[in-house]
């Protein structure tokens, strides 16, 4: 079809459409075809297929039929009787019945395709999420909660629970809460302020105040809170595990004091909750509570990752899309070479993403299953690694993900800008990836805790290097040593760091992670890249490897100078002396 701009003299644009995005996702499917057993592939490509085809036609209408259409929270019925139901749009509903069926969550835990079963899940999720509303978001907190009492949880009652949320019938599914945010705050969990007391009768019930819970909509929560008589800290709570509603259906002790007001996700109820005697189990003892809810955060990191990397690739696909329907300046959009470029770096930096995460998931896999396809997938190392791939995966692509979605508004021009496109959901919805399951800052110091604790810097560096020697194309000479000279100077600042014996740079802490995070994408990618060139005479990777290292991939090297001369703080940098005094470095 010509592209047109008039009929009969009324403004008429072609919308943006999405093409089946199974068959659209070039580097979904040949990372695939790369990674995963031949037999595993035939089975789980029809299952792609339908998602894909799902994702660009009746999920897709649904999220733009509903978008408008927020969750209600209904306090009283018309008796005065107090019921707090949360309603949800149609929508939501279809959402959860596909995402059950689909097996969302199941597929981590059935391991039909042994350790390939985590990336048979989330190639799933990616196709999914930028069409579900963030329905991802309860299903993340679902896997969270599953893994953690598949691993901590002993008893009739959590194996019931776990039966729950892996089941595929829609009927018998149940996702889960995981409700860690209290007023005190949502970084410093350790402040947590509700009290857990055991009665009489042996039941231990909970009070207080979570201040933000997501998806209030669930069957039963994973949460923390402080036994009574226990010390201060995370060391001092313990993980609970609570069933909002009796058998009747009545709310047990938890009352739903309103719905958050938000920037976007806004199909999803989260809610401030009041629990008052909430009766709730202990899931593994009775201290210990953010060491025993790290899995479900290391879970729901994982999720996010994939959720950025998929919200990246939606942006790219409308864009593309709509270059070709655009006509401005004689032209279609898609025929411009500026526009092209931008279109382009977008792309390169959703294909890394995607590299960092699927590196990440597929490691998951391996190290749930015991099923490691090299032995230096295994043990120690391989842990390591992983608990340091979770917090950077999270980190780097949340950023890429709201970096990505103000370019894909830009990329419509004032329709980007306007509701009723649809489009400024993709930004809105985005930045939400940066702040939840900890933000930037938080999850650097959770990087580099993996490091000090687990030394895992040192089996990332391996990765890279090897990575990046590894290539045989001439091609990828370039990005493969900007891989490499961020590999150098990472050891030589950590070195160095660590060296001075004093407390480390906290300021420079974020680059820190957020160079691993991009190098150790960009020699996933260049990998991927090498393999295509070989394998498919295929070159767009190796293009988009290039193209996101020439983006940069070191944000430590800029710094070095001022940050030594300073003790931490580029003195252009801070604010005031105070500001210097506070970062006490
Ligand atoms: C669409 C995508 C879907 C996304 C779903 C969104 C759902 C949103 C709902 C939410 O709930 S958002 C709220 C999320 N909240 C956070 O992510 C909390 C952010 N804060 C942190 O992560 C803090 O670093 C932390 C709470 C962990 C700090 O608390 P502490 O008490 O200072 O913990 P500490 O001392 O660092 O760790 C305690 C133990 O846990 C240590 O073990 P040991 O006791 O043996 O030394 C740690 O090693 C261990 N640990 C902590 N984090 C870990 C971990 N182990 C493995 N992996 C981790 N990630």
């Amino acid at each position: 079809m010509t592209p047109s701009n008039s009929d009969d003299g009324f403004f008429l644009q072609d919308p943006p459409r999405l093409a089946d995005q199974w068959r659209d996702d070039a580097l979904l499917r040949s990372w695939l075809a790369r990674t995963v057993d031949a037999d595993a592939l035939r089975a789980i490509e029809p299952e792609l297929a339908e998602m894909g085809a799902l994702a660009a036609g009746r999920l897709y209408e649904l999220a733009l039929a509903h978008r408008r259409e927020e969750p209600e929270h209904v306090p009283y019925d018309p008796w005065g009787r107090r019921i707090d139901e949360v309603r949800v749009n149609p929508a939501w509903q279809e959402y959860a019945r596909v995402a059950a069926e689909r097996g969302l969550v199941a597929i981590g835990y059935e391991r039909r395709h042994g350790r390939f079963s985590r990336v048979h899940q989330f190639a799933l999720v990616h196709l999914f999420h930028p069409s579900s509303q963030i329905y991802t978001c309860p299903l993340a907190m679902t896997d969270g909660a599953a893994r953690t009492l598949e691993t901590l949880g002993r008893g009739p009652v959590f194996e019931r629970a776990l039966g729950r949320l892996i089941a595929r019938d829609p009927a018998r599914a149940w996702t889960s809460g995981q409700w860690m945010t209290e007023r005190s705050g949502g970084s410093d969990v350790g402040l947590s302020e509700t009290v857990a007391r055991c009665g009489a009768d042996g039941v231990w019930r909970l009070d207080g105040v979570k201040w933000f819970t997501s998806a209030v909509t669930s069957q039963m929560a994973l949460t923390l809170a402080r036994p009574e008589g226990n010390g201060p800290g995370g060391k001092g709570l313990a993980l609970f595990y609570v069933e909002l509603r009796d058998a009747a259906g009545c709310l047990q002790g938890i009352e739903v004091l309103r719905l958050k007001e938000k920037l976007g996700t806004k199909n999803l109820p989260t809610a401030e909750l009041r629990l008052a005697g909430t009766p709730a189990e202990p899931v593994a003892g009775l201290a210990d509570g953010v060491r025993n809810m790290a899995s479900m955060l290391n879970m729901t990191r994982t999720w996010n990752a994939v959720c950025a990397t998929a919200s990246l690739r939606r942006g790219v696909a409308l864009a593309r899309d709509f270059a070709r329907r655009r006509v401005a300046f004689g032209a279609p959009l898609a025929e411009k070479p500026l526009h092209l470029d931008t279109l382009a770096g977008m792309a390169a930096e959703a294909e890394a993403a995607f590299a960092l995460t699927f590196d990440t998931v597929a490691r998951l896999g391996a190290h749930e299953t015991g099923d490691t396809a090299r032995a230096a997938d295994d043990g120690a190392r391989a842990e390591a690694l992983l608990r340091l791939l979770h917090p950077l995966a999270k980190l780097t692509t949340a950023k890429q993900a709201v970096a990505g979605a103000s370019e894909a508004l830009e990329a419509f021009g004032g329709a980007g800008y306007v509701e009723d496109t649809g489009l400024p959901e993709l930004l809105r919805d985005a930045q939400v990836l940066a702040i939840w399951e900890g933000t930037t800052n938080v999850l650097a110091l959770e990087a580099v805790r993996a490091v000090l604790r687990a030394d895992a810097l040192a089996p990332a560096l391996e990765e890279i290097r090897g990575r990046a020697r590894a290539l045989r194309h001439a091609a990828l000479r370039a990005p493969a040593e900007a891989a490499l000279r961020a590999a150098d100077h990472v050891e030589a600042w950590w070195a160095g760091a660590t060296a001075r014996g004093a407390a480390l740079h906290e300021a420079a802490l974020r680059r820190f992670a957020l160079t691993v995070g991009r190098s150790f994408a960009l020699a996933a990618l260049l990998e991927h890249a090498d393999w295509s060139l070989a394998r498919e005479g295929d070159a767009r990777a190796a293009a988009a490897a290039r193209r996101f290292a020439a983006h940069g991939v070191d944000s430590l090297r800029d710094h070095d100078e001022p940050l030594a001369a300073t003790g931490g703080l580029a003195l252009g940098e801070a604010l005031d002396a105070a500001a210097l005094e506070a970062a006490a470095l």
